[in-house]
C-alpha cells in the first residue's frame, strides 16, 4: 500500500496544507485531528492516503462559488455557475467516519443565492437547508463521512433553480475511502497507482434565429431562455470536464502499461455508460458504493444521474485508448469523449495485426 502517490502523479498538481485559513471550531469533533485538504482541478484529486490507521479526522475544505462565462467548444460559451471555478467543482477525499468540514463561500460579485446538497451526508437535504448563501456570505458546514464510496454533491437553492444551477456546472464529487482501503471482489485488499476524475456536464445552450449558439453578458441573462431548452430534455452539449477536448489530445490522462488507474466518473443530472475502448472495467463498483464488492470484467458500466461511479483499471497495452460515454452520439458529436495515452511494450500475445491492409486476393 503506498501511503501517499505524490510521487506518482506529477502532473496532478500537489501543494502543502495551509491551516491558517481555517479555524478550530466546537462541536462533536474536539480533541479529534483537523487536517486541511488543498482541492485540485479536475481531472486531478487530491493528496491523500489509500488507507489509514487511527481515529477519524476532520478534514477542512473550502469551496468557493464562481459564476464565470466558459468555453464549451471553440467560440460556443455558456454562463456557467461553478465551485473554485472548475466544471465540474474539485473532487474532496476523506475516509469513512471522518468528518467534512466545508467552509462554502458566496463572494459578493455574484448574483445568486448557493448551497450544497452532499448524497454521502445524511439530514438537512444532503446540507442544502443549512448551507444557502447569498452573496458576500460564507457558512461552515461539518457533516460525518459514514457511507463509503463516490458519491456527487451539487448546488440545490429550490426549485428550477436546482437543476438550472446543477447544469450550469455546479456539481462535483467526493470520495469516502473505506479506512483500511479498496477492496478487490473476492475482498483482497487492492490499490491503484493513478486516479483520474471525470465530470460529465450536460449543457442546454439557446440558439439564435440562425442557428447559432448565443452568447450572453451574465448568468441571469441567460437564464429565461437556458430553462426553455432545458425543458426539452435535449442536451446541446455533452462533456467531460467542462469542454469539449478537455481530456483529449495534449489533455489526455496518461498510465503505463502495468498501471492500475481509477476512474471516478460523476453525472449530476443524466444517466451515463461509460466505455473505455480497448479495454475494461476489471472492477466497477456500481451505484458507487464501497461498502458492496465490485463487479467485475464490465465493457461498459451504468451511471445513473445523479451519481458518481468508480472503475478500476489495468493497463496491459499501450496506445491510445479511448474513454466515452458508450451513447456514442453524445460522445462523436456532443463532445462526451476522452483520452488515455499508456506507455509501455506492445503484447503481441493479447493483439497482433496479422497482415497489414492489402488488395483483397483473388
Ligand atoms: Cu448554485
Amino acid at each position: 500500500m503506498k501511503p501517499c502517490y505524490r510521487k506518482l502523479m506529477p502532473i496532478m498538481v500537489v501543494l502543502g496544507c495551509v491551516s491558517s485559513a481555517f479555524a478550530d471550531l466546537p462541536g462533536k469533533t474536539d480533541g479529534l485531528e483537523r487536517v486541511t485538504q488543498v482541492l485540485v482541478v479536475p481531472p486531478g484529486i487530491p493528496e491523500h492516503q489509500q488507507a489509514v490507521t487511527g481515529p477519524p479526522r476532520v478534514v477542512q475544505v473550502r469551496l468557493v462559488v464562481d459564476e464565470k462565462e466558459i468555453e464549451v467548444t471553440p467560440g460556443v460559451f455558456v454562463q456557467a455557475m461553478t465551485f473554485n471555478g472548475s466544471v465540474p467543482g474539485p473532487l474532496i477525499v476523506v475516509h469513512q467516519n471522518d468528518y467534512v468540514e466545508l467552509t462554502l463561500v458566496n463572494p459578493e460579485k455574484n448574483v445568486f443565492l448557493h448551497n450544497i446538497d452532499f448524497h454521502a451526508a445524511t439530514g438537512a437535504l444532503g446540507g442544502g437547508e443549512l448551507t444557502k448563501v447569498s452573496p458576500g456570505q460564507e457558512v461552515v458546514l461539518r457533516f460525518k463521512a459514514t457511507k463509503p464510496g463516490v458519491f456527487v454533491y451539487h448546488c440545490a437553492p429550490g426549485g428550477p433553480m436546482v437543476p438550472f444551477h446543477v447544469v450550469s456546472g455546479m456539481n462535483g464529487a467526493i470520495m469516502v475511502l473505506p479506512r483500511d482501503g479498496l477492496k478487490d471482489a473476492q475482498g483482497k485488499n487492492v490499490s491503484y497507482d493513478r486516479a483520474y476524475y471525470i465530470g460529465e456536464q450536460d449543457f442546454y445552450l439557446p440558439r439564435d434565429t440562425h442557428g447559432a449558439y448565443k452568447r450572453y453578458g451574465s448568468v441571469a441573462e441567460s437564464m429565461g431562455e437556458t430553462l426553455a431548452v432545458m425543458r426539452t430534455l435535449i442536451p446541446s452539449h455533452v462533456v467531460f470536464n467542462g469542454s469539449a477536448g478537455s481530456m483529449t489530445g495534449k489533455n489526455a490522462m496518461k498510465a503505463t502499461v502495468g498501471e492500475k488507474v481509477l476512474f471516478i466518473h460523476a453525472q449530476a443530472n443524466r444517466d451515463s455508460r461509460p466505455h473505455l475502448i480497448g479495454g475494461h472495467g476489471d472492477l466497477v463498483w456500481r451505484g458507487g458504493s464501497f461498502a458492496d464488492p465490485p463487479a467485475t470484467n464490465l465493457e461498459t458500466w451504468f451511471v445513473p444521474g445523479g451519481t458518481a461511479v468508480a472503475m478500476l483499471y489495468e493497463f496491459k497495452q499501450p496506445g491510445l485508448y479511448a474513454y466515452v460515454n458508450h451513447n456514442l452520439i453524445e460522445a462523436f458529436l456532443l463532445g462526451a469523449a476522452a483520452h488515455v495515452n499508456v506507455a509501455g511494450e506492445w503484447d503481441n500475445n493479447l493483439m497482433e495485426q496479422v497482415q497489414a491492409p492489402s488488395q483483397i486476393k483473388k
